[in-house]
């Protein structure tokens, strides 16, 4: 046997479908759909299968897609090739020393661009969209108490424009459906960069908590804020609406590093749930928030980054773990494949190897080409610490309430 079982007193649900995985976006943009192919066989070689309800997604509807998003952009989504794709009108660079054409919805086909049109990308966007749609779905059944797509967690995109490698904010429809069932939704969102996409949908909502973590500072080492820039602790929901208050944001410097990182995440988090008292938890678990990431900044270890699943897991409440950003693609798949087994609680039945007798045959798969199994790498590039430690203390002071 390979020592994984069923967790006993709740549900865990899996939805995937591989075909989010041929995709590129290009040939060195840093999003890498492979990444969730290595994250799938991660699963797959350790057997975590057995210990949860997995299901192939269908891709969601145009008609789901329109409770959020603008119905020409969707239509456009589900049209558009790089073979058809035209700049229909001349639209201004929104950063200084952006050098890409960009075209309709902030879409472009220059190599530069954040969100290119690219082969088979409408297949994609509905793919991944289908999968969150169908794990919520299975919250709102109550089949299951804990749903993942890690395709999911997109969460920059805009009503009818893509931002920052994100088209269908699958995150924000996602809990416009559990809206329908639970009076309050809190959304927690520990991907490196700003959940803007979603705390702007629901800003004048009370309804859902958005609370973020992520890097921000006045500029970074190149001169330019990082990305999105948004995300100020001052930033709390729309003034004079009553959503005011109902948007949370800690921004951090470069090099946070694990005990850190622990100290703000559980006890901001803790009292969020406190005060709020939510009655379902969407949790978008970017990997670009571990040390190494080629784009993030952070110094956190996949134990770490698994702390903060285990954490909200431990709430009880119904909850929808999506996945995000993540760039260095062995770091991404070795911390989603330890957060599935977190959820259907084997955290502590992972060998460090992968047993390779369980690897799905046949199959070209090696230990070597999926991570060497080890889950708890020391991370090569440390950022600099740039955390003062009164600052943190003074974020989590500013946040109770
Ligand atoms: C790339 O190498 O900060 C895109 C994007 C394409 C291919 C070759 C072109 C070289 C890094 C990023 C020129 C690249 C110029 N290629 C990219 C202001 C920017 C405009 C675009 O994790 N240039 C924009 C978006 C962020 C900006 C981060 C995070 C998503 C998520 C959830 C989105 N955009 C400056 C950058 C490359 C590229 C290399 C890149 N883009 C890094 N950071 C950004 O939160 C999924
Ligand atoms: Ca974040
Ligand atoms: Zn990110």
């Amino acid at each position: 046997s390979n020592g994984i079982t069923r967790p006993k007193g709740h549900t865990v649900s899996f939805h995937y479908n591989s075909g989010v995985e041929d995709m590129h976006f290009g040939k060195t943009h840093p999003m890498k759909p492979w990444r969730l192919t290595l994250t799938k066989h991660l699963v797959l070689g350790y057997g975590l299968q057995y210990a949860m309800d997995t299901y192939v997604a269908m891709p969601a509807s145009k008609d789901q897609v329109r409770a959020f998003h603008d119905p020409d952009y969707v239509d456009f989504l589900k049209e558009v090739s790089p073979q058809t794709f035209r700049y229909q009108r001349f639209i201004p660079p929104k950063h200084e020393g952006d050098t890409v054409d960009l075209g309709p919805f902030n879409l472009s086909t220059s190599p530069g661009a954040d969100c290119p049109v690219f082969d088979g990308m409408s297949e994609y966007l509905f793919l991944y969209t289908g999968a969150t749609l169908a794990a919520t779905n299975q919250l709102l059944t109550g089949q299951s108490d804990i749903a993942i797509n890690w395709s999911g967690g997109l969460h920059h995109a805009h009503k009818s424009e893509a931002s920052g490698f994100c088209y269908i904010n699958d995150i924000v429809l996602a809990i416009l459906d559990l809206l329908h069932l639970f009076p309050r939704v809190l959304y927690i969102d520990i991907d490196v960069h700003h959940g803007d996409g979603v705390e702007e949908a629901f800003q004048r909502q009370p309804r859902v908590m958005t609370l973020s973590y992520h890097r921000y500072g006045p500029y970074d080492e190149t001169g330019h804020k990082f990305f999105p820039g948004t995300g100020d602790l001052a930033d709390t929901g729309l003034k004079g609406t009553i959503g005011e208050h109902f948007a949370l944001n800690v921004p951090i410097p470069s090099g946070i590093d694990d005990r850190q990182y622990k100290y703000l995440f559980e006890s901001i988090t803790a009292r969020a749930i406190d005060a709020y008292k939510p009655k379902a938890i969407v949790l978008q678990c970017g990997a670009d928030s571990l040390g190494g990431d080629r784009l993030g900044q952070f110094n956190i270890n996949i134990k770490q980054h698994g702390e903060c699943v285990s954490f909200v897991k431990k709430q009880g409440l119904p909850l929808l773990i999506l996945g995000g950003g993540g760039y260095t693609a062995r770091n991404v798949a070795r911390a989603w494949c330890h957060e599935t087994a977190l959820a259907t609680d084997n955290g502590a039945n992972l060998p460090d190897r992968i047993p390779l007798d369980l690897v799905p045959r046949p199959q070209a798969f090696t230990g070597r080409a999926h991570g060497d199994g080890m889950l708890f790498p020391k991370f090569q590039r440390d950022h600099k610490n740039d955390c003062v430690e009164a600052d943190l203390e003074y974020m989590v002071k500013r946040l109770e309430w």
